[in-house]
């Protein structure tokens, strides 16, 4: 079906997506038999796009296509599809650095605005699996090693400048996605706006305190700032526990429709976010709620804590041994920093621990903007909106919103990751005023 406003994008359905797989050799192959007996189902629950899981005989796809607007609200709120073009692009590159964490990129057709990937059989999204009681172990090592992998590989450490400039020059173009990233975390939350939701009138006057706390609006515009000037890295951009997901053995990163070059502890704090949103969920998720100061964490909570920390040091470790073994960047230049097989006697090591300490403070920052803005914007997270009783959904996520302003005001106290984990445990134990 045309769209109305671009007569040239087809919205496909679940026939007319079996119809075009038809026309494309090798993914029909992967599927087997013929279109007959291919079962193709819509599966998204994004807020986004079109996702479609094709089975045939052989195997499976899956389909996912960008309409001209935001899916979960309609065409009263237009956006590009050429976003799916950026998702494609960003799989490759990143699927270049860390093959393993990615479903294989298979085919793009930008005239419909579509692409395929590899089908995850037997995987689940990780929001699903923590809002369920699961947990998945390594999981905090796996997206410690991504992160390390893809933000080292497309950084000026890895790649020469020209291909870097080249690969910042192509995703400039992602404007629409970007700007929804600007202001929807640094922007709209702290002012009125009309997409702005958040569990009323419990939060009323949070939401009226965190307008008039300058030193929150200004750490929110300082971190946009940097968001918006620089290009350190290609981020996946919107990395939350629902752009995951995990099955025996493995963990993939979907969904890099948001995907640009940007600082990389916009990622990595972005994920963190959303492990300590889910903790602080967890409290309003159980049966008699959170039971005031001194109350024992869960097994489940506890794990969450440990996730966190075991993604920060294996991101590090991996990081720094990236450097060691695969700097073929022009930053820090090899003619000028010879290898050295010792990491103490290496003339780069108080450089690299300096590199990475700026990292963590952006990690630290990002981290309180995100968890802030999935309590009082327009796309808050199941973690939340699942708890029935307004009351018990309102007190996590006012401590979600005191754990957020003290990551992001007080970013400097925090020189560790276990520093967030105490930070988040003072506040989990702090007694809630009515
Ligand atoms: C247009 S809605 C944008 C939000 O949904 C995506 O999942 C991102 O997380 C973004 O916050
Ligand atoms: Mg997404």
């Amino acid at each position: 079906m045309p769209t109305p406003d671009r007569p040239d994008h087809r919205i496909l359905d679940e026939r007319s997506i079996t119809r075009y797989v038809a026309t494309v050799p090798e993914l029909a192959a992967r599927l087997g038999g013929g279109p007959a007996a291919w079962d193709v189902r819509e599966i998204g629950d994004g807020n986004v796009n079109y996702v479609f899981a094709v089975r045939g005989p052989a195997g499976a796809l899956c389909v996912k296509q960008a309409p001209p607007y935001v899916r979960a609200v309609g065409e009263s709120w237009p956006l590009s599809p050429t976003r799916s073009g950026f998702e494609f692009r960003a799989l490759r590159e990143h699927a270049r650095c860390a093959p393993a964490y990615l479903p294989a990129p298979l085919h793009y057709a930008p005239e419909l605005h579509l692409l395929a990937v590899e089908f995850l059989e037997d995987h689940c999204v990780v929001r699903h699996l923590l809002n369920a009681g699961g947990s998945r172990a390594g999981f905090g090592a796996d997206m410690g090693d991504y992160l390390a992998r893809t933000l080292f590989g497309t950084s000026d450490l890895a790649l020469p400048a020209a291909d870097k400039r080249r690969l910042v020059g192509e995703f400039e173009a992602n404007i629409e996605m970007c700007r929804i990233m600007e202001e929807m975390i640094f922007t709209e939350i702290y002012r009125p706006f009309h997409r702005n939701r958040w569990t009323s009138p419990e939060l009323d006057p949070d939401v009226r305190r965190l307008r008039s706390d300058t030193a929150l609006v200004i750490a929110a515009a300082r971190l946009k700032n940097r968001y918006l000037t620089r290009r350190e890295a290609l981020l996946h951009g919107d990395l939350h526990t629902g752009s995951i997901m995990v099955g025996p053995g493995s963990t993939r990163v979907i969904d890099q429709e948001f995907a640009c070059f940007g600082p990389m502890g916009f990622d990595i704090g972005s994920l963190l976010a959303h492990l300590l949103v889910n903790y602080l969920a967890q409290d309003g998720r159980h049966a008699g709620g959170h039971a005031g100061a001194g109350t024992e964490e869960t097994p489940q909570q506890r794990r969450l804590l440990e996730t966190v920390a075991e993604l920060w040091h294996t991101f590090v470790r991996r990081f720094l041994e990236l450097w060691r073994t695969s700097a073929h960047g022009d930053a820090y230049p090899a003619t000028l920093f010879p290898a050295c097989a010792d990491d103490e006697d290496d003339v780069l090591y108080a450089e690299r621990s300096a590199y990475l300490d700026r990292v963590f403070r952006d990690t630290v920052g990002f981290c309180g903007a995100e968890t802030i803005r999935r309590v009082v914007g327009f796309a808050r997270p199941v973690d939340f909106t699942d708890i029935e009783d307004a009351g018990r959904r309102a007190d996590a996520e006012r401590r979600a919103l005191r754990l957020g302003r003290a990551l992001l005001v007080d970013t400097a106290a925090h020189t560790c990751v276990e520093d967030i984990v105490k930070t988040t445990r003072r506040i989990r134990d702090e007694t809630q005023p009515a």
